[in-house]
This record gives structure tokens, sequence and C-alpha cells, in this order.
């Protein structure tokens, strides 16, 4: 879309003011061919050119850099791939809330250089919470949340002998000074829950996505129970 008229400065700002309010308000932008949330992280590039030609002020602001840098703010990790089926509802919450987030099954055991090199690139990428998924012997949450000072959830995922006991307490019993922040075995909803609302105290878009969910899901609870049984 094109629009040219003819106004001093002042009003222009204004425009682009109430064009930005606009777009708060709607909580999505178009960029190039996607619909963007006012939460999802872009990679913005201005280039600002004012030159004055006989009398008439151009100003001229292009976003050479539209495209959506997908860049995953939320990093869910799993000890293996027969953790994924737990984590996914943790992925696909996240992405319901419009936070970006990347899976990877790193194992602290099985797999600990590899664990390692990803936990060294992860704050240079973007990431900003981790979400550490594991089973039996669970010590990936610990792993991580000892090489960062991000803040990491720990998942138990149900095992196969003691049901996640085993998981639960081998996350939850963190020594003083290293904290993971634990969840219910399974509880992978509330993982991103967690990961969302810590999020939050950046991203004041995500505040309002998470009260609406809230606010659904009481909705949600009071139409069930008027439900005739
Ligand atoms: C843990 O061991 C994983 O997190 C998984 O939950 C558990 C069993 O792994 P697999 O034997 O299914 O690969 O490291």
């Amino acid at each position: 879309m094109e629009s040219r008229r003819e106004m001093s400065l002042g009003q222009a700002l204004e425009e682009i003011s109430a064009i930005v309010q606009q777009i708060k308000a709607t909580g999505t932008a178009r960029l190039g061919d996607r619909d963007v949330k006012v939460g999802d992280p872009v990679a913005l590039e201005l280039e600002v050119e004012v030159e004055e030609d006989r009398g008439e002020l151009e100003f001229e602001i292009s976003w050479p850099a539209a495209d959506v840098r997908a860049a995953p703010l939320v990093a869910i990790l799993c000890g293996s791939k027969s953790d994924l089926p737990v984590i996914g509802k943790a992925g696909s919450l996240l992405d319901e809330l419009g936070v970006a987030c990347e899976t990877r099954v790193l194992s602290a055991h099985r797999t600990p250089r590899q664990l390692l090199e990803y936990l060294e690139q992860a704050p240079e990428r973007g990431i900003e919470v981790f979400i550490a998924a594991a089973g039996g012997a669970a010590h990936l949450a610990g792993v991580i949340a000892a090489h960062t000072t991000a803040p990491v959830i720990g998942l138990p995922v149900p095992s196969q002998h003691l049901n996640g006991l085993d998981s639960l307490l081998s996350i939850v019993q963190m020594p003083k000074g290293v904290p993971v922040a634990t969840v219910a075995i399974g509880g992978a909803e509330n993982a991103a829950l967690l990961a969302a609302q810590m999020l939050s105290l950046k991203y004041p878009a995500l505040r309002e996505r998470l009260r609406q969910y809230r606010e659904e899901q009481a909705q949600a609870v009071l139409g069930e129970a008027q439900r005739p049984h």
C-alpha cells in the first residue's frame, strides 16, 4: 500500500505514531508475506533519508530487514528422542503464545560434549530460558543450570520403571546455589507457561497474551461446570 500526502513533519510523525499504536492494539503486523505478532523477535534495520527538494521535504523510511528473524527465546532440550512426545506439548503451547522456541535432543550422559557446545553458543543466539526434559537419572536440567545463569525449568519425564518419580527427584533435588525450577511429572504445559511468564517480565505483549490465556481457561472451566451431567 502506498500513500502520499503533503503535511508537516509533526503531522507525519503523529500519523506514524497512530499506525504504531494500532499495530500494538491489534497485536499483529504484516511484514512481507507473514503476519507477525508484536511479541515476536524481528531484526530491525532502519534507513532514514531526509532531503529537501524545491521546498518539499522528502522523508523516506524503508525497512530492508523486515523479515522475521525467528530467533528462539526458549530452548527445549530433552535427553532422548523417546522424550519428544512429552515435550511436544510445551513447544505447541509456546507457539500458541507466540514465543519462538527450538527443540534439541542432547543428553547430559550420552552427548556431553555436544550439550556443552550448544550451551556455549546459546546466549549469542538469543536463548533466554531453558526447558530441560529428561527421565530416569535425569541430570540434564542440573547440568544446564551449572553452565548458565539463565533460568532453567526442569520437566521430569514419566519413566518406564518408576513412573517418573526417579526423574522428578533427580531434577528437583538440586544443590544450593544452582536452582532448577521443577514442574510436575509430565507437566509440559506448565513448563511452557512458566517460561512464557518469565519472558513476559521483558516482553509486555506476552503479558497480555498470558492474561487472555488465563481468561479463556477460566471460561472453559465455567462452561464445563454449567453443562448438564
Ligand atoms: C533419559 O533416559 C532420557 O531423558 C529418557 O527419558 C530416558 C530413557 O532414554 P531412552 O532409553 O528412551 O533413549 O536420558
